[in-house]
C-alpha cells in the first residue's frame, strides 16, 4: 500500500506535532467571539418578550400543550410539559410550524420516556397550576411573561424564564434578501450583523455560513448555592460562578495539553448540572448536542440580620439560590429536570433517561500499560517480560497509531509487527490483553480498502457542495465516517468481525481517540460547522455526538465479534450523556505536572456523577516527562481511579513502573498490588453501578449528609 495517494496541502502529520505543542490554545474561541453568545448577552429584556396563550391549552394524552407567543414578532413557539415517571418533568420548546426542521437529540435517551398524566388546576385569569395525582410537585404557570414555578411539598424549588432569558431564533426571519438583516432574531435593532454573526461568521481564515438558530433559557434553583456537573472541564468540582463574558463551553474539542481552572470546552460534554442542598438534591439535563453556553451565578446565603428591627428584614436573603443560563447554538429546548429528593435519586433519574453505566470486564478493571507507542513486537515482549521479572501485576498492553500500516486503522505495519497472532497469543498465554487505536479519520487512499468501500457506499461526511468532506489528521489527507448515520454505524461495527479485522483475536479490544473529531488545519481543529451529515444534518447541529456514536458502533462491532456473548471494552476521548453504556473514558492529553495529578480528582468525580464511572487520566501525565517523585503519587492516587492506565507521549523518556530505581518500583509494585487486591471490590462497585446507578467515585457527603441530617 502506499502512502503517496491523497497527500494534503498540509505538512505531513509529523510536523503537525509541533504545532499542536506550541499553538494549541490560541486556536480554541473564547466566549466573546462566539456569535450566539453575543447574540444572546444582548438580549436582556427587562421582562421576557414571551406570553404564554392560555386559550390554546391543550391537555390529550396528559402531555400539557400550549402557545407562547413572542409579544412583538407575534412567532409562537409551542411549548410541551411532560410529567415523566420517576419524578422527572420534561420542558419541550419548538417553533409551532417550522419552516425548517429542528434537530432534535436522537440515541441517547434508552427509550422515549414513559409519561403520567398531568392534571390542569387553578385554571385562573393569567395563571394555571399542573399537577400529577401521585406526586408532591406542582408547576405553577404564569401567562405574562411567562415562567413557571416548581415546587415540591408547596417549598419553591426551580423556577424557568423568570429572568425572562426564554431566548430562540426563529426561521421566520427578515431574511437575507429582504435587507433587514441589521434586526436581530429577537426583533431588536442590533449594533451590526458581523457582530453578532447571524448568517456569516469568521473563525481564522474560515467563513461559516449559516441560519440563526440559536436557542436559550434560565433556570433558578432556590435555596441552592451548590452546583456541580457539565463535564468536560479542568476545573473543579463544585462549578465555579462564571463572570461577566465567561461562561461553561460544552464544545468537544481536541485540546492538547489543556489549561488548568478554565471553562474552555474540552474532549467530551454532558449537559447535566447537578445542585445539592441539606434537604434536597435536584438536576437539569439539556438535551442538546450543538455549541453550548452555561452560566452560573450562584448567591450564597447571607447569615440573619438579626440587629434589623423585624423579623421579616431579618430573614431577607437568608436564602441562596444559583441562577443557570443555558444556551446552544441551534436545536431545540429540551430538557429535564430531575426532582430528586435525594442524591441517589438523582443518580437513578439520570440512569432511567440515559442508561446505567456499561458493567465492563473484569480484565479492564486491572492496571494498563500503555505508550505512544511501543514500537514493535521486541518492545512488546520486552515490556511484558519486565512486569513478570519484576513482579508487578498488569491486565493490559496498549498499542498506539504506530501499530498501523501509515495510520490506516485495522491494519498493521508489516515491518514491526509482523506477528500479530503471534504477538496475541503470548498475552493470551499469559491472561493478558491488547488494546489497539481505531480514530475515526480514515486516510484517502483509493488502495485503502476500509476507505474505498466507505467513499463508494457514499459513508463519509460531506460538504455543502454534497462531496466527500476532506480534512487532515494523522494519515495525511483523511475523510471521516459519518457514524450519525445508523447505516454507517452497522458498517464499521462489522469491520472488528475476525474475518474483517485481519490478524485481530478476542484478546484485542479497541480505543478510540481523535474522535471529537479532531481535524487539523480547521477552525478550532475539529469540523466545520456546515458540514453535512446523514439526513442533511449539519455538523453544527449534532457535532457533541460525534463521539458517542463511534464508541457506541465499536462497542455494538466487540460484542459482535464475539457471538453476543462477550463484553467489550472500548476507551474513548470524546463522549456524551449516555456514552457512559458503551465503555470507558480518558481525561486526553494532560501534563506531567503535579496541578494536573491534582485536577484528575475533580474532574473524574464531575464524570462520575453525570453517568460515566468508568473514567481516568493518564497516569504520569501524556506530556512531559514526570520525575520519580511525582511518577510514583501518580500511581498512588490512580490506582484508587476507576480506570487505571499508564500514558506518555511519543519522544517522553521511557516510564515503566522498573525504570526510577528499587525503591520506587517497590512502592509502585505495592499500589498496583493493592489495585489487585481490591479488584473484587471495584468489580462490585461497577456491578452497583451499572445496575442500580451509583457512581463508582462519589462525594462521600452526597451519600451521608441527606441521611443524617434534619431537613
Ligand atoms: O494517538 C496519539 C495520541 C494518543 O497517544 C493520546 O492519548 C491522545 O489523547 N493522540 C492523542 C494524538 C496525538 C496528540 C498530540
Amino acid at each position: 500500500m502506499s502512502d503517496e495517494v491523497g497527500s494534503t496541502k498540509t505538512p505531513a502529520p509529523d510536523d503537525h506535532l509541533g504545532s499542536v505543542l506550541t499553538e494549541n490554545q490560541s486556536k480554541f474561541k473564547t466566549c466573546g467571539q462566539i456569535g450566539f453568545y453575543r447574540r444572546q448577552k444582548d438580549f436582556h429584556p427587562d421582562r421576557s418578550p414571551y406570553v404564554a396563550q392560555l386559550n390554546t391549552l391543550n391537555t390529550e394524552n396528559g402531555v400539557v400543550t400550549l402557545n407562547l407567543t413572542h409579544q412583538e414578532t407575534q412567532v409562537p413557539l409551542k411549548l410541551q410539559i411532560f410529567a415523566v415517571e420517576g419524578n422527572i418533568l420534561r420542558l419541550k420548546i419548538n417553533e409551532e410550524s417550522s419552516v425548517k426542521p429542528r434537530f432534535e437529540v436522537p440515541d441517547v435517551l434508552v427509550k422515549e420516556p414513559t409519561t403520567e398524566q398531568l392534571k390542569v388546576s387553578n385554571l385562573e385569569t393569567g395563571s394555571l397550576v399542573l399537577e400529577q395525582p401521585s406526586s408532591s410537585w406542582k408547576i405553577h404557570l404564569t401567562a405574562n411573561p411567562f415562567s413557571l414555578l416548581v415546587t415540591q411539598e408547596d417549598k419553591e424549588l426551580i423556577s424557568v424564564n423568570a429572568q425572562g432569558q426564554l431566548y430562540f431564533e426563529n426561521a421566520v426571519l427578515p431574511s437575507k434578501e429582504s435587507g433587514l438583516t441589521e434586526t436581530d432574531p429577537a426583533n431588536k435593532p442590533s449594533a451590526s450583523k458581523e457582530h453578532f454573526g447571524l448568517w456569516k461568521e469568521k473563525c481564522e481564515d474560515y467563513l461559516d455560513l449559516k441560519d440563526p438558530s440559536s436557542v436559550g433559557l434560565d433556570f433558578t434553583l432556590h435555596g441552592f448555592e451548590n452546583v456541580y456537573g457539565l463535564p468536560e472541564h479542568a476545573d473543579t468540582h463544585q462549578l465555579q460562578n462564571t463572570g461577566e463574558s465567561e461562561a461553561y463551553r460544552l464544545y468537544n474539542l481536541d485540546v492538547f495539553g489543556y489549561r488548568i481552572h478554565d471553562k474552555m470546552g474540552t474532549y467530551g460534554s454532558v449537559p447535566l448540572l447537578l445542585a445539592h442542598k441539606l434537604s434536597h438534591t435536584c438536576g437539569i439535563l439539556w438535551l442538546n448536542a450543538s455549541e453550548t453556553l452555561v452560566e452560573v451565578h450562584s448567591k450564597a446565603a447571607l447569615k440573619p440580620q438579626m440587629h434589623l428591627p423585624s423579623p421579616d428584614m431579618q430573614k431577607q436573603r437568608v436564602v441562596p439560590n444559583t441562577d443557570i443560563r443555558w444556551m446552544s447554538e441551534s436545536g431545540v429546548v429540551d430538557v429535564f429536570l430531575l426532582l430528586g429528593p435525594a442524591p441517589h435519586d438523582i443518580f437513578k433519574q439520570y440512569a432511567q433517561l440515559t442508561g446505567t453505566q456499561m458493567f465492563p470486564p473484569l480484565f479492564s478493571l486491572g492496571y494498563h500499560q500503555c505508550r505512544w507507542n511501543y514500537e514493535d513486537e521486541a518492545d512488546v515482549e520486552a515490556v511484558d517480560s519486565g512486569f513478570d521479572e519484576h513482579d508487578i501485576p498488569y491486565d493490559v498492553i496498549w498499542l498506539d497509531i504506530e501499530h498501523t500500516d501509515g495510520k490506516r486503522y485495522f491494519t498493521w505495519d508489516k515491518e514491526k509487527f509482523p506477528n500479530p497472532v503471534k504477538m496475541q497469543e503470548n498475552l493470551r498465554e499469559k491472561r493478558r490483553k491488547l488494546v489497539v487505536i481505531s480514530d475515526p479519520h480514515i486516510k484517502v487512499d483509493p488502495k485503502y480498502k476500509l476507505y474505498a468501500e466507505a467513499k463508494e457506499k457514499g459513508y463519509f461526511v460531506k460538504t455543502i457542495n454534497g462531496r466527500d468532506f476532506e480534512g487532515s489528521c494523522w494519515p495525511g489527507a483523511s475523510s471521516y465516517l459519518d457514524f450519525t448515520n445508523p447505516a454507517v454505524r452497522e458498517w464499521y461495527s462489522t469491520q472488528f468481525s475476525f474475518d474483517k479485522y485481519k490478524n485481530s483475536t478476542d484478546v484485542l479490544f479497541i480505543w478510540n481517540d481523535m474522535n471529537e473529531p479532531s481535524v487539523f488545519e480547521s477552525p478550532e481543529w475539529t469540523m466545520p460547522k456546515e458540514a453535512v451529515h446523514h439526513m442533511g444534518w449539519h455538523h453544527r447541529d449534532l457535532h457533541n455526538l460525534y463521539g458517542f456514536y463511534q464508541q457506541m458502533s465499536t462497542s455494538e462491532g466487540l460484542i459482535h465479534r464475539s457471538g453476543g456473548k462477550e463484553r467489550p471494552f472500548v476507551l474513548t476521548r470524546s463522549f456524551f450523556a449516555g456514552s457512559q453504556r458503551y465503555g470507558a473514558v480518558w481525561t486526553g492529553d494532560n501534563k506531567a505536572e503535579w496541578e494536573y495529578l491534582q485536577i484528575s480528582v475533580p474532574m473524574l468525580l464531575t464524570l462520575s456523577v453525570t453517568g460515566i464511572s468508568f473514567c481516568g487520566a493518564d497516569v504520569g501525565g501524556f506530556v512531559g516527562d514526570p520525575d520519580a517523585e511525582l511518577l510514583v503519587r501518580w500511581y498512588q492516587a490512580g490506582s484508587f481511579q476507576p480506570f487505571f492506565r499508564a500514558h506518555a507521549m511519543q519522544g517522553t523518556r521511557r516510564r515503566e513502573p522498573w525504570l526510577f530505581g528499587e525503591d520506587n518500583t517497590s512502592i509502585i509494585r505495592r499500589v498496583i498490588k493493592e489495585r489487585y487486591t481490591l479488584l473484587p471490590f471495584w468489580y462490585l462497585l461497577f456491578y452497583r453501578a451499572y445496575l442500580f446507578a451509583e457512581p463508582v467515585m462519589r462525594l462521600v457527603l452526597f451519600f451521608y449528609l441527606y441521611n443524617f441530617l434534619p431537613h
